[in-house]
């Protein structure tokens, strides 16, 4: 059985997660609050709509169906500014040297996301061509910690679950490869992706032993 790998995008591939930090906090600050970078640790991963529904609860705020809907595409429009700017320099360190080592052993990759802008993004900084299917918040019902993302990303790639790696940032997308039977590698901090099966703080410190460790354990 071949290994697959499959990355998740804001903080994994590219650090958006910044972005939509800062989108989520101009929102909170109309509103009349503040939202801090340690609230924002539990939207990552997470849908749009349920990233609203937090910041209001947050905030105390309740709304009405039509100034909810305002206030996503609000934070979206802000979100896309940034978006419209990004280049591949902003792909996070070592990133390019994992995808392109896998892509050089021909081991099919993935994108597992909650991001309905995904495919833009990955445009943008010139990486789609390394993925075999994007699977994005455009295609899914349920969001991480379920592991329906995932699952239809082993899929498309036509690997076992069991056979599959998964890089994620955000806990529930621990919590979602690991629900799906994947290996769990956390991308961050360990204390708060202690669930993930590996840790490290980001690509740099992933060396080509690892990942052909990785090959080889999923392949016995
Ligand atoms: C990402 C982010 C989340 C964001 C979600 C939806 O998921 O981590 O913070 O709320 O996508 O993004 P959008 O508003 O672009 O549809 P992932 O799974 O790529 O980390
Ligand atoms: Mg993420």
């Amino acid at each position: 059985e071949k290994t697959g790998f499959i990355f998740d995008l804001d903080g994994v591939i590219v650090d958006t997660a910044k972005y939509h930090y800062l989108a989520w906090k101009k929102l909170a600050n109309e509103l009349g609050f503040d939202f801090t970078e340690e609230q924002n640790e539990s939207f990552k991963g997470v849908s749009r709509r349920r990233c609203l529904e937090i910041l209001l609860e947050i905030g105390g705020i309740e709304a009405s169906q039509e100034q909810f809907d305002r206030w996503l595409v609000e934070k979206n429009e802000d979100y896309l500014a940034y978006i419209a700017e990004m280049d591949e320099s902003e792909i996070l360190a070592d990133v390019p040297k994992v995808l392109n080592y896998l892509r050089q052993l021909d081991v099919p990759m993935a994108l597992g996301s909650a991001s309905k802008n995904a495919v833009p993004i990955l445009e943008k900084v010139k990486l789609l061509p390394y993925f075999k299917a994007v699977v994005d918040g455009t295609r899914v019902t349920k969001a991480k910690p379920d592991p329906e993302v995932f699952l239809i990303a082993a899929d498309e790639i036509g690997v076992a679950p069991s056979s599959c790696v998964v890089f994620e940032d955000a806990l529930a997308g621990i919590e979602a490869a690991n629900i799906a039977g994947m290996t769990s590698v956390g991308i961050g901090s360990p204390e708060i992706l202690e669930a993930a099966d590996h840790n490290f703080w980001d690509f740099t410190a992933i060396s080509t032993e690892f990942l052909d460790n990785l090959i080889r354990q999923r392949n016995n």
